[in-house]
């Protein structure tokens, strides 16, 4: 009798033929919510489930009692009760790695577009105002050679570093839960409380993951310290910056622009002010979304899935107490 595999990711047809090749496996595609009654239906004899973006909770968990795994397409692991998943001896699976060098480019990306003003200005001439040679009305910050404040400084927040470091000649500075001593060797980084880098930062990126303790992270007191000329990117996750202190600051001039590829509520409300602002680039959410590292993202959460049904430790596993050698 195979295993059951629920797969709501967007997987490649080589990738649903590998699984199908050793589990039995029902999709479902364009899945927006865990309510999904066909997916609810079909939640009683799953043994995994392959896929992003679902909100998993304890009652969805109650419906799926002979559930092994959970391979998660993503890096960010904030929808899932991971304490409970432990409890029940529910392997929950991730993809870094993978995906660090390609989110590291959105978030540089948006640095040099929030920075130079690129989104506003490219407006600018579609719209045919472009009528005379520019002038100080025009003109963005510069990148190179200023002080890049990482706010988290894990694989995806080295490798911004890097990319500031040592292709701009900027400064690096990080707060972090623990010290990087082979990164501050590596690229000169220095480590700072949250409060000083804010303070001393031109550009402020903001790296960490969602979790209780970073929720809010950066609030009004955080955006009061940082430079009026301060360039924020939060390419994280939206919860971890207070929105509606962040909205006040780019109103009040406290931040010079903002560059944000996650928000509070996603996709962005209708009603939000973000992205009509003009010293903001708002992105939907891209960090990882490019067609090779989506399929690597989702290849390793397929090669996840398959081992932890066979019993074999899984390669990125989130919750190393639940493994259970077989
Ligand atoms: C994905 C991400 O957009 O990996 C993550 O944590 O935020 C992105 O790579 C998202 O998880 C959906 O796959």
């Amino acid at each position: 009798m195979k295993k059951r595999v629920l797969a709501y990711g967007r997987l490649s047809e080589d990738q649903l033929a590998q699984l199908a090749r050793e589990f039995e496996v029902q999709t479902f595609s364009d899945l927006t919510s865990a309510d999904d009654p066909a997916f609810r239906a079909a939640l009683p004899g799953a043994h995994g489930l392959i896929g992003s973006s679902l909100a998993i909770t304890p009652e969805l968990l109650d419906s799926a009692p002979d559930l092994e795994v959970i391979a998660s397409i993503s890096v960010g692991v904030d929808n899932y009760p991971i304490d409970e998943l432990t409890r029940r001896g529910i392997l929950l699976c991730n993809t870094p790695d993978v995906l660090t060098e390609t989110t590291a480019d959105t978030g540089f990306a948006l640095i040099m577009a929030t920075a130079r003003r690129v989104v506003e200005l490219a407006e600018w001439v579609k719209r045919g105002d472009w009528q005379a040679s520019i002038g100080p009305e025009h003109f963005g910050s510069d990148v190179h050679g200023k002080t890049l404040g990482m706010v988290g400084f894990g694989r995806i927040g080295a490798a911004v570093a890097r990319r500031g470091a040592l292709g701009f000649g900027m400064k690096v500075l990080y707060s972090n839960a623990s010290p990087k001593p082979a990164l501050e060797a590596e690229l000169g980084a220095e480590r700072r409380e949250l409060a000083e880098l804010l303070a001393e930062a031109d550009i402020v990126c903001v790296t960490v993951p969602l979790t209780d303790e970073t929720e809010h992270l950066i609030g009004e007191h955080e955006f009061a310290l940082m430079k009026s000329t301060a360039i924020f990117v939060n390419i994280s996750r939206g919860k971890v910056v207070h929105e509606a202190a962040l909205i006040e600051a780019l109103e009040m001039g406290r931040i010079r622009a903002a560059g944000l590829d996650v928000f509070e509520q996603e996709p962005l409300s209708p009603e939000s002010p973000l992205p009509h602002m003009r010293h903001v680039v708002a992105l939907p959410h891209i960090g990882s979304a490019t067609f090779e590292t989506r399929t690597a993202m989702a290849q390793r959460a397929v090669d996840n899935i398959s081992l932890a049904l066979k019993g074999q430790r899984p390669i990125s596993l989130v919750n190393d107490a639940a493994w259970r050698p077989s």
